[in-house]
């Protein structure tokens, strides 16, 4: 479908405009202008005239309506698509990529304030011999210049492109010629840090682009409000392994890799001069690590290396990667996420090339060897997401277990990347029993909190971040031995979750209610409702669906793909869920406003899973509204019910498959009945 060319509305830029808090435009800004809404690379012209650019350190050539990305330097370096006019738009990035990589992703660029952000898109694993599709949405801040999307890999071999494309989703919000806001003066902001420093260090991962970025303001917000630093991903495997050394020289490195500190040198450097102290991560970790490492001779086209051979690059990697850091910065880290996310979502240990290579204990013999080389006083944590969850902590208790008796872990590492319904009861109740089971201290390691979908989202989020501190307060002075909290980023803008407004600070490093929320859980005060305030709505008024007219009112439950497609319960269309990584990533409505009722979901499904559920989404509980036998791939019926808490400020009900086999859904209908 063609897509329409919005015009610039007088009445909307004024609006705009007035928000902007700017009094006159920069010069050679002339106001909005007429953009197409889609870019599409053409490989058959050349760079800039095909739309197209090179990004980074690599070859470009093309050939047959194709790009061949060869030459490639860096991991990141690829073909890219400038698209700085789809600023404060949703946009849709698409391509069709062949690579001896073992993923590709779609990567956006922006700076906001001279702030550089990497933010993926969507990523899909990639084989020389067919091509891949990847394609994902995001939202590109209203405030971020000169965005590019560009296509990276895992590692540093050719990337064949035969088709790239961004488009904008929905209406066009043209920002075109229309200022950035102006910067908020981040020393009028009380510090957080100051304010917990009888309790815990309040900490904030961000990335080093903070640290060589023009824009001082940046760094002055981590200097007032935070007393620990996280790099981001620059102490990941994937920054830290020298690829172009090693595998240059793979019989010299073959049982100690070469490695670098490139990336997370101007973060050390900014921690040492500021005195700030960092939390090292990660080491041993399934993910971000190039797969040649597990690879005898380094060679993805061998075969896996053995235990021995693992163990030894492990134990290498460990001690050089530690004693680097401590011999360059002494003192600096001051604490290392040894393994991270070893536990699968579905139960036990994830699948995943340490334990492929090394075996079950290869967590264990991760954390003896972080001991037997960490620098006096550093450490060492295991970290995870999901946490809180029962039965992952369980996961994760057996797992850890061993390494406790041995004396080879001091801290667990809960990552919190949550949403604000979660119960903060469980959740510190969770801190306390990893605290009393593995006599380990804690640290919330990358909190994150998505914002709920209500009326007064960021009001909403400051509640809820008040009641969570004072939970997490109220467990330290009861004992729960947590000693630093970190915040995943800096501001809304640059989370690796920008859309779901997860963090403290708003793009323009302005604090959010989130923020006040956390300064009332130790004040008593109140987080400030907003002059637009509305009252929450509560009607009765049933929920019917069965896409007939070809629309859903619903979306997405993480990265799941949602389609209306012919052959309906009895009439012509249904809806059709596919795609997602994991079972969970379903079909998604909002029952917000049926709060202090009870509801009754009915719904025609459908699916080659044994079977599918619908389930609502609150406290990490996840309860099962009604759960069907499908497997025959036929039409079933399903029923349940669910009583809402009143003043709930955020609930959706899911529908999921409980393999990541698709669904169809049809006629779902949900309607009050207590
Ligand atoms: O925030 C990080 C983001 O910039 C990276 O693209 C992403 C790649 O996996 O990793 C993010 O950080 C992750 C952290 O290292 C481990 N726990 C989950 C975090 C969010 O994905």
């Amino acid at each position: 479908m063609k897509k329409r060319l919005i015009r610039f509305v007088a009445a909307a830029f004024a609006g705009l405009f007035l928000l902007s808090g700017c009094d006159v435009l920069p010069k050679g800004t002339d106001g909005p202008r007429d953009v197409p809404l889609t870019i599409k690379a053409d490989f058959t012209q050349k760079e800039k005239a095909g739309n197209w650019i090179k990004y980074g350190d690599c070859k470009i050539t093309t050939q047959d309506g194709k790009a061949l990305v060869t030459n490639r330097k860096e991991s990141n370096a690829g073909v890219a698509i400038s698209c700085p006019d789809y600023r404060g738009n949703t946009i849709n990035a698409t391509a069709s990529v062949s690579s001896a990589n073992d993923s590709v992703r779609l990567t956006l660029k922006y700076d906001i304030y001279g702030n550089v952000s990497y933010v993926t898109v969507a990523s899909g694993e990639t084989t020389e011999a067919s091509e891949a599709s990847i394609s994902g949405n995001i939202e590109i801040p209203a405030n971020a210049e000169n965005a590019i999307v560009y296509i990276e890999g895992s590692d540093v071999r050719d990337i064949t492109v035969s088709s790239f494309e961004i488009s904008v989703v929905g209406d066009f919000n043209n920002l075109t010629g229309v200022p950035v806001e102006s910067l908020a003066d981040p020393t009028k902001t009380a510090s957080l840090s100051a304010a917990y420093a009888e309790y815990f260090k309040f900490g904030v991962a961000s990335p080093a682009s903070v640290m060589t970025n023009k824009n001082d303001k940046f760094r002055k917000l981590i200097t007032s409000q935070f007393n620990s630093i996280t790099p981001e991903n620059e102490l990941k495997p994937e920054s830290v392994l020298d690829a172009a050394v090693t595998l240059a020289d793979p019989a010299k490195y073959n049982e100690n890799p070469a490695i670098h500190f490139d990336n997370a040198k101007p973060i050390l450097d900014f921690c040492k001069k500021n005195n700030i102290p960092m939390r090292g991560h990660t080491l041993v970790w399934y993910s971000q690590t190039p797969s040649w490492l597990f690879y005898e001779n380094y060679d993805v086209n061998g075969k896996l290396a053995s235990r021995e051979l693992m163990l030894k690059r492990m134990e290498n990697y460990i001690d050089s990667v530690m004693n680097w850091c401590e011999k360059n910065y002494p003192g600096v880290i001051y604490a290392w996420d040894v393994v991270n996310e070893a536990a699968a979502d579905d139960g036990g240990m994830r699948d995943c090339y340490w334990k492929q290579t090394i075996g079950d204990d290869y967590v264990e013999k991760a954390f003896e060897f972080a001991r037997k080389h960490a620098p006096k006083g550093v450490k060492l944590f295991y970290n995870d997401y999901n946490e809180y969850q029962t039965s992952k902590q369980e996961d994760i208790l057996k797992m850890l277990k061993p390494v406790a008796a041995a004396g080879n872990i001091d801290g667990m590492g809960m990552q919190s990347h949550i949403s604000a319904g979660l119960n903060v009861d469980n959740y510190v109740a969770a801190a306390k029993k990893y605290a009393d089971e593995l006599g380990v201290v804690i640290h919330i390691t990358e909190l994150d909190v998505t914002a709920p979908k209500s009326l007064n989202a960021m009001y909403d989020q400051g509640v809820y971040m008040k009641k969570l501190f004072e939970a997490i307060v109220a467990a330290d002075k009861a004992g729960v031995p947590i000693e630093c909290v970190t915040v995943w980023g800096l501001t809304d803008d640059m989370s690796w979750k920008s859309s779901t407004k997860p963090l403290l600070f708003y793009g323009n490093l302005s604090p959010k209610p989130a923020y006040e929320g956390v300064m009332c859980a130790l004040n008593g005060g109140e987080v400030a409702k907003p002059a637009d305030y509305q009252e929450p709505k509560t009607d009765s008024t049933p929920f019917v669906e069965d896409f007939e007219d070809k629309k859903f009112k619903g979306g997405p439950r993480y990265s799941s793909v949602q389609k209306v497609v012919e052959g309906g319960y009895e009439s012509d269309y249904c809806l059709m869920n596919s795609e997602g990584y994991a079972e969970y990533d379903g079909y998604s409505i909002d029952v917000t406003n049926y709060a202090g009722k009870t509801i009754k979901v009915t719904f025609a499904i459908k699916s080659k899973a044994p079977t599918c559920k619908c389930t609502a989404d609150i406290d990490g509980t996840w309860p099962t509204i009604a759960e069907v036998q499908t497997g025959s791939d036929e039409w079933v019926l399903g029923e349940g019910q669910y009583t809402i808490e009143a003043g709930t400020p955020s609930l959706t009900i899911y529908f999921e498959s409980v393999d990541m086999n698709p669904f169809y859904l049809d006629n779902v209908k949900i309607e009050v009945i207590g």
